[in-house]
């Protein structure tokens, strides 16, 4: 692809639009970024832009500025429904976002997850795991670093482990991984995608540029996930909790084994008892990645060692502190309500959970009968709790915060040694919050701040 005096627009200023615009710069395009945040919203980065000769459209999209490009690219945040993008595709223009730009660039081999939920740590685990088999290794996508900012340092023998989103996928061509990996697909962003068969299609766009060369990694447990493999071109490799596959991964004799081919018997990689994670997704988590890594060519002491090693992702259920008795976990990466379901799932029960931010056109009764048997109560948060409380209501006690702030201090107040306070809230963060890390970390100062004032009442 040929970038040098081409005409490129970069829609959004975020961390993929800012590494992007430089990376096409450096390229030699002639590039221009337009976000719709405020020039003061932006000033922080627009400096730096400006010296590097690229243009910035500041407080809204202009539809000229969108017809007048040679290529336009989209950051993962964007609809490609916004209202210039529709007009510039009918004039012709090519829209790539992204993901799909770095991968046209990207040397060596792909490996890709994404999923509903688990994604990050089933990304990060594999890239402790390629490391440890000796195997160059980069970490990036929907985990925080776009994937143009590895470009520079992947080489022919590198794998890029990639954590990709729907909305990354959506806008993808050639994006073609070595290996795909779907860990679940479960409703999510239906506010963006319209429907969850529209989202489920954006998922399988991870395969659509495999082939019979390359292989896909499908959960045998989740039907949506499962139904992807008649569409795909790949060679199929299963996990499971529940059954042993035909080829891929699952639990027998409380062990974790993986078969590689048919005629091969299969291997015991490791038993469940070393895996350092809390809560069956992880398992799941686990399976997946082990099927990965092991078609990668790690062998299956790397991967034990790597599981072994792992820590928990911060915000993913993230063990915070325990309080006189009260165990604190952070899962501010549960943004919708399948993550939140097995967030509750991970514990027996006596859960002051914290639910809320903004809707995705979420259900949230789908919580009802975990709520019922594990769950003391729920304190809502952000503008989707008057929705969460009306369709709640009479299943569980309900107390209505508004704030981080005030649930903490609610639960603080309601806590008794042997309860565990749970911040999954299933919902993204962007009503209050900058992001889902920034939701996180302002619990955990919360957190914080009640332990130096030791008001837990009841404790
Ligand atoms: N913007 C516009 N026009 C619009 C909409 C947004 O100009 O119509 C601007 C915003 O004003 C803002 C910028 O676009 O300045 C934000 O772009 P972005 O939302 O794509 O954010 P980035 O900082 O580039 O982060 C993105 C991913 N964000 C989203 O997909 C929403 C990050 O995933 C990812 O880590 C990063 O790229 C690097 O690849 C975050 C996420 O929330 C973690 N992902 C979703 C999820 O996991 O559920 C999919």
């Amino acid at each position: 692809m040929e970038l040098k005096g081409k005409k490129v627009l970069v829609v959004g200023l975020g961390k993929s639009g800012l590494a992007a615009a430089i990376f096409l710069r450096r390229r030699g395009a002639q590039v221009t970024v337009s976000d719709i945040r405020s020039a003061e919203a932006l000033a922080k980065d627009i400096p730096a832009l400006l010296e590097e000769g690229i243009n910035v459209e500041a407080g809204g999209h202009g539809l000229l500025t969108f017809r007048r490009q040679d290529l336009i690219v989209v950051s993962p945040g964007v609809p490609l429904d916004t209202p210039e993008l529709v007009q510039a595709k009918s004039f012709g223009r090519p829209i790539i976002g992204e993901l799909e730009l770095a991968a046209r660039f990207l040397k060596g081999k792909i490996l890709a997850v994404t999923g509903s939920n688990g994604k990050t740590t089933t990304t990060s685990l594999l890239g402790e795991i390629l490391e440890k088999a000796g195997i160059p290794t980069l970490v990036g996508g929907n985990i925080g670093v776009p994937v143009v900012a590895l470009i520079d340092d992947a080489t022919d023998a590198t794998w890029s482990v990639l954590e990709v989103s729907s909305f990354q996928l959506e806008s993808t061509e050639q994006f073609h991984p070595s290996i795909a990996v779907i860990l679940n697909i479960t409703p999510d962003h239906l506010d963006r995608h319209g429907s969850f068969e529209n989202y489920a299609l954006a998922k399988e766009r991870i395969f659509a540029a495999q082939d019979e060369h390359d292989y896909v990694v499908l959960n045998a447990d989740n039907v949506r996930a499962a139904a992807s493999a008649k569409r795909s071109k790949a060679q199929v490799y299963w996990f499971s909790l529940e059954h042993p596959v035909e080829l891929g991964a699952w639990v027998e004799g409380g062990a974790i084994v993986f078969r590689s081919a048919k005629d091969v018997a299969p291997e015991t990689v490791m038993p469940l008892s070393s895996i350092p994670l809390k809560g069956e997704h992880n398992v799941e988590n686990v399976l997946a990645a082990v099927c990965a890594a092991r078609l990668a060519g790690a062998s299956a002491e790397s991967v034990r060692a790597a599981v072994e090693q792992f820590k928990a992702v911060e915000h993913r259920l993230e063990y915070v502190a325990t309080l006189n008795g009260v165990e604190i976990y952070n899962d501010s990466k549960a943004t919708n309500v399948d993550a939140t379901a097995k967030a509750i799932a991970a514990f027996p029960g006596n859960i002051h959970l914290i639910l809320g931010g903004k809707d995705k056109n979420s259900d949230y009764t789908e919580l009802a009968e975990l709520l019922r048997s594990r769950v003391k109560a729920v304190y809502t948060i952000g503008s989707a709790a008057a929705k969460i409380e009306s369709q709640l209501r009479g299943v569980v006690t309900l107390h209505s915060c508004e704030t981080l702030a005030k649930a903490v201090s609610a639960i603080a107040a309601a806590a008794h040694p042997g309860d565990v306070v749970l911040l999954a809230p299933a919902c993204s963060s962007f009503d209050q919050f900058e992001s889902y890390e920034h939701r996180g970390r302002v619990f955990k100062e919360l957190v914080n701040e009640w332990r130096g004032w030791k008001v837990w009442q009841n404790v």
